[in-house]
Formats: structure tokens, C-alpha cells, sequence
């Protein structure tokens, strides 16, 4: 191979200090920078959510302009879907799925690089329409035609169709890698029904990925040659049915919601039985009610348009659906709560998130089902009581279980423990808040306030709890704030932690924390659920199939660093701007996306000689 002649740079042998991240392959630093990458700008979309609730803090405020405020409302949704709770499961996708099939990384490590370089390049294109002629403000799902040229002339739908075309790219290729390393690359004996729940609930998501962003990625396709190439997709005047968006959308967008929530129910998972020092109750039921959700959840879209007037017999078919996925959904409920039961608890911080998941999940799931009927979602449609579903399900939900997530693992990333009594007040600011600020919002939108207002009169009977609603948020904020103190505290100063701190189940407690390069030394064979609960409880000891000593010069064979998957990503990046300023700059863009795909197919494997590493 290396007699080739062609214009390939050598692959670069060891690479340290902030040239090692940009050109490392290994799926723990990639999970580390997904995870950062992702904080901050959930950070950022708190931010956004504070401003709205400043506004609305009293009635006839003037904070921001009524135009700031779709733009803030467009953004923050928008940012914490694709920005903040997605990558923040990726992260743990990317850290983790090895590490509990028992692998030394992903299928594709170089594909998992692009994936986060391109991530964070969507998510720039994104956040940069602030600063460059104006943020998107048509509303997380962009609904047509108030994302047409004609009712939005601006530049920052162009940035929302654009950046989030980026972001798909992303998540797909993240997405078939996910799949494919979970198929071929577990440990041997480690059967389907032997994985951990968290790596079930990663294929299952994944497999929704794959197949939800393309009917978002056509839609998007359509919007941009309406809007760059004088097109009439979405165009009523010229005779098009804008009711089409709304189908794409949402054959896309109820998917992508258990795309947020699956892995969240996958950590809580892995997180009650460890503290519950008891298997998960009900393991193959879990994996099927995940399974079904998953199937199901194509089924249900229309429970988003109940108020289109797609006619009784759609908007039936669909209720029933809609209260039928209810029901994969409790088995769950109860599967978590049968683990508890019984089981001798410890309630440490991430158990606290697990239990405080399940109790605020419940909360949403309930909403849920009293708009699952059309008649009772007429009166619900588009006022607070949604904001309130919304939030029960995303923050009660997805981003309690993630918190949790962090506290369970941050010893395994990072060989340290969070401390535990910030943990306990993180943890209390974080669940007083989310219930301050969002279940007052059950009584506003039964009282009729609409959502998406920028204000309202004085006497609607709306101020008391919007008052309170704005006060929880910041009480929220300050639970978030307790958080980042923790994280830098403990990095620094944090309370040692072995390998197994937790005395948990899973292959990646049986490696050092935080793990080397090589996550095993020798590959484990598995011979049961809860590997590490058999070797250390049962009679079984994982015996290594694959070896190698651990150490300076472990011999053991990692795939080398690479330029290529952020330079592919920057055409990407350059071409998106193209797209959206200058044609020139696009085609400078593809040129460069060209290039980095040809040099990266032709990258050798080992170069120059892997033996000094
Ligand atoms: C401090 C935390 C948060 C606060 C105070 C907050 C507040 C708000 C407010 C005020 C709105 C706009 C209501 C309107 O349309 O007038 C909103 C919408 C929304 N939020 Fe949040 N939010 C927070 C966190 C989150 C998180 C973590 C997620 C997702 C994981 C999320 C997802 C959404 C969604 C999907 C919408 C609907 C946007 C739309 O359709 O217009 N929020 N939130
Ligand atoms: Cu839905």
C-alpha cells in the first residue's frame, strides 16, 4: 500500500495536548467532547428559556421584543432537542456501548470522530444565526408556509434548515455505527438477551435514527429548494398543501421524541438495580416494552394535528394508537418499580435522579394520555398544558435520567467521585425547580393561556402562577449552577474511586477507572446477564479470549489518530455557510468535503511504524 504515490499525508503516529483531541479516534474522548460540547449549549438553551421566563414573568412586560421572543422560543427548543438532550445521550453512547460489550472501540472509530466534529459544526451554523442577520422564529417544527420566503424573507430559517441538515448527517453516520458495533462486536458469549439495558435501549434508538431523520432530511430538502431555488413545495399560492409539512414533520418529530427518551430510560436502568443491589425486574419484558415503543411510536403522528381536521376516523385511529403505546410505556413504570421493591436501597445521588425519573416521568406520561384523546386535546392544543407535557417528559424525564447518568458514571470517566453533598442539593434545586416551573403551567393552559405569546393583559387570571413558574426557572438555574460547581470541585478535588466504586453489574466496572486506551486487556467471555455480578457473587470468572499485558508497551493493537474526519466535517461547515451567503463559498466547501473523503479512504491503517507506539 505504501508505495502508492499519492498526495496522502502520513497518519500521524501520537498526537498530545489539544492536537490530540482534535485528531483522536477513541470513543471515550469523543464521548468526553459530545458531552462537553453538549452542556454547554444546554446551558446556552437554559439561557434562552430564562429570558422567556423573565418576560413572562408578570404580565405587559417589555424584556424583549415580540420578534426576540419567536426567536428565543424557536431557539431554545430547537437547542435543546438537537443540542443538548441528543448529543448528551450520544456522549454516553459513545463512552459507554463499548466499554459494556465488553469491545476496544466503536465499528468505525474514525466515522465516530466526523460524527462529532459535524455535530459540533451543525450545532455552530445553529447558534451563529444570532450574531449573523437573526435566529430562526418559526417554532421548533417550522410549520409551513411561516417558513416560506414570503412570510419569512430573513436569513434564519435558512440557518435552521442548513444547520440541522448538518446535524442529520451526524446522527446518521453516528447512528449506523452504533448499530453495527453492537451486532458484531460484542464480547463473546455476551447474547442479545445477556446486554445491558442501556446498550439495548442504544440499538433501539439508533434504529429510530436511521430511520427518522430521512423523512426530516427530504422535508428540509424541499424547504431549501423552496426557499434558495424559487421552488413551491410549501407554497399554497402556487397550489401546495402546507398539511404536508406538518405529516413529514411529525413522522419525523414523535419518533425523535423516543429518540430523547429511550436512552434516558436505558440509564435509569442501568442506575435502580445497582442501588437496588437487585436485577433488573423483568429484563426480557423491559427489552421488549423498549422494542415495542420504538415500533409503535411510528404509529402515532397524527396526535400531534388532532386540530388539523384530518376528519373522526384519523383522529380516532390515532387516539388509539396513541393510548396504546401507553402500555409498553407503565410496563416500564412498573418493571423499575418491581426492581425497587424488595431491594436493599442506597440512596445516592444518581439513585435519587433514577427515582425523582420515574416519579416526574409519570407526571408527563399522564398529560400524555389526557391529550391522547382528540375531543379533551381540542381544549389543550397549542395553550401551557402541552409546555407542561413537554417538560415533564424532556426535563423530568430525559434530563433527570442524564444527571443521573453523570453522577453513576463520572467515576468510571474520570477515577474520581462527584461529591455527594452538592450532589444532594443539585439534586434538590434541580427536582424543586422542574416542578415549580413547569407543573404551574398545567393550570395556565387549562386557564387558556396560549403558548408562544410573548405577553399578556393584566386580569386574564394568568399572573400568580406564571410568577411562580418564572421563579422556579431560576431556582432551576440555580440547581444547574450547583451542578457545574460539583463538576469542577470534584475534578479537582474529588473522593478517589476504585474500579468498582458502585459494587455494580456491568462489564465497565471491571476495568480501571478511568480506563486505558485499550478499555480491556484482555477481551472477557460472558457467561450470564450482569457479568460482574456472576464473577464477583456467582460461580462463573470471565476468562480473556483475547490478550495482551497491560501497561507501557501492552502490545496491543489501537487504531492510529486521523485529520481527516474534523477536515471532512470543516467542508461541511464551510459549505453550509456557502450555502447560505455565497455560492462560491459552497463549492469551496464541497471541494474540501471532497478531499477529505478521498484522503481519508486512502489513510493507511498503521503509519509510519506502529511499533515505537
Ligand atoms: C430552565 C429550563 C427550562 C425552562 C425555564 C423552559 C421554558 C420554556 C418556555 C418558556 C417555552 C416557550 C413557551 C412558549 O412557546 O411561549 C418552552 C418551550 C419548549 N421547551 Fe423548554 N424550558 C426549559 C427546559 C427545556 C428542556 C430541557 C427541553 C428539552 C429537552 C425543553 C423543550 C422545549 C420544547 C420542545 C418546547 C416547545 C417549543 C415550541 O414548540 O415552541 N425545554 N420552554
Ligand atoms: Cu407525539
Amino acid at each position: 500500500m505504501a508505495t502508492f504515490a499519492l498526495p496522502v499525508p502520513k497518519r500521524p503516529v501520537s498526537c498530545t495536548g489539544v492536537w490530540g483531541w482534535i485528531t483522536t479516534i477513541d470513543h471515550k474522548r469523543i464521548g468526553a467532547l459530545y458531552g462537553i460540547t453538549a452542556f454547554i449549549l444546554f446551558v446556552s438553551g437554559g439561557i434562552e428559556a430564562l429570558f422567556m421566563r423573565a418576560q413572562l414573568m408578570r404580565p405587559e412586560m417589555a424584556l424583549v421584543s415580540p420578534e426576540v421572543f419567536n426567536q428565543l422560543f424557536t431557539m431554545h427548543a430547537t437547542t435543546m432537542i438537537f443540542l443538548g438532550v441528543m448529543p448528551l445521550s450520544a456522549a454516553f453512547f459513545n463512552y459507554l456501548v463499548p466499554l459494556q460489550i465488553g469491545a476496544r472501540d466503536v465499528a468505525f472509530p474514525r466515522l465516530n470522530a466526523f460524527s462529532y466534529w459535524t455535530f459540533l459544526f451543525g450545532a455552530l451554523i445553529l447558534k451563529l444565526s444570532w450574531f449573523l442577520g437573526g435566529a430562526p422564529n418559526a417554532g421548533w417544527f417550522g410549520y409551513a408556509p411561516l417558513t416560506g420566503l414570503q412570510a419569512n424573507p430573513g436569513v434564519g430559517i435558512d440557518f435552521w434548515v442548513v444547520g440541522l441538515q448538518v446535524l442529520a448527517v451526524a446522527s446518521l453516520a453516528a447512528s449506523l455505527n452504533f448499530i453495527i458495533t453492537i451486532i458484531n462486536m460484542r464480547a463473546p458469549g455476551m447474547t442479545l438477551m445477556r446486554m445491558p439495558m442501556f446498550t439495548w435501549m442504544t440499538l433501539v434508538t439508533s434504529f429510530l435514527l436511521i430511520l427518522a431523520f430521512p423523512v426530516i432530511t427530504i422535508a428540509l430538502l424541499e424547504l431549501m429548494m423552496d426557499r434558495f431555488y424559487g421552488m413551491n413545495f410549501f407554497v399554497p399560492a402556487a397550489g401546495a398543501n402546507p398539511v404536508l409539512w406538518q405529516h413529514l414533520f411529525w413522522i419525523f418529530g414523535h419518533p425523535e421524541v423516543y429518540i430523547l427518551i429511550l436512552p434516558a430510560m436505558g440509564i435509569v436502568s442501568e442506575i435502580l438495580p445497582t442501588f437496588s443491589r437487585k436485577p433488573l425486574f423483568g429484563y426480557p419484558v423491559v427489552v421488549l416494552s423498549g422494542v415495542l415503543i420504538g415500533f409503535m411510536g411510528w404509529m402515532v403522528w397524527s396526535h400531534h394535528m388532532f386540530t388539523v381536521g384530518l376528519g373522526p376516523v384519523a383522529n380516532s385511529v390515532f387516539a388509539i394508537t396513541t393510548m396504546a403505546i401507553a402500555v409498553p410505556t407503565g410496563v416500564k413504570i412498573f418493571n423499575w418499580i418491581g426492581t425497587m421493591w424488595g431491594g436493599s436501597i442506597r440512596f445516592s445521588t444518581a439513585m435519587l435522579y433514577a427515582i425523582g425519573f420515574i416519579a416526574l416521568f409519570i407526571i408527563g406520561g399522564l398529560s400524555g394520555v389526557m391529550h391522547s384523546s382528540a375531543p379533551s386535546d381540542a381544549q389543550q392544543q397549542d395553550t401551557y398544558f402541552i409546555v407542561a407535557h413537554i417538560h415533564y417528559v424532556l426535563f423530568g424525564g430525559a434530563i433527570m435520567a442524564i444527571f443521573g447518568g453523570i453522577y453513576y458514571w463520572f467515576p468510571k470517566m474520570t477515577g474520581k467521585f462527584l461529591n455527594e453533598k452538592l450532589g444532594f442539593w443539585n439534586f434538590i434545586f434541580v427536582f424543586g425547580g422542574t416542578n415549580i416551573t413547569f407543573f404551574p403551567m398545567h393550570f395556565l393552559g387549562l386557564d387558556g393561556m396560549p403558548r408562544r405569546i410573548y405577553t399578556y393583559a393584566e386580569g386574564m387570571g394568568w399572573d400568580f402562577w406564571n410568577l411562580v413558574s418564572s421563579v422556579g426557572s431560576f431556582t432551576l438555574a440555580f440547581g444547574v449552577l450547583i451542578f457545574i460547581v460539583n463538576f469542577f470541585y470534584s475534578l479537582i478535588k474529588g473522593k478517589q474511586a476504585g474500579a468498582d466504586p458502585w459494587d455494580a453489574r456491568t462489564l465497565e466496572w471491571s476495568i480501571p477507572s478511568p480506563p486505558p486506551e485499550y478499555n480491556f486487556a484482555q477481551i472477557p467471555v460472558v457467561h450470564g446477564r450482569d457479568p460482574l455480578w456472576e464473577q464477583k457473587h456467582g460461580g462463573h470468572h470471565t476468562v480473556p479470549v483475547a490478550g495482551g499485558s497491560v501497561g507501557e508497551g501492552h502490545g496491543i493493537h489501537m487504531p492510529q489518530p486521523s485529520y481527516w474526519p474534523i477536515f471532512t466535517s470543516i467542508g461541511l461547515l464551510v459549505g453550509a455557510y456557502g450555502l447560505i451567503f455565497a455560492w462560491p463559498v459552497a463549492v469551496l466547501g464541497g471541494a474540501i468535503l471532497m478531499i477529505g473523503i478521498y484522503a481519508w479512504s486512502l489513510e493507511p491503517v498503521n503509519e509510519p511504524d506502529p511499533a515505537h507506539h
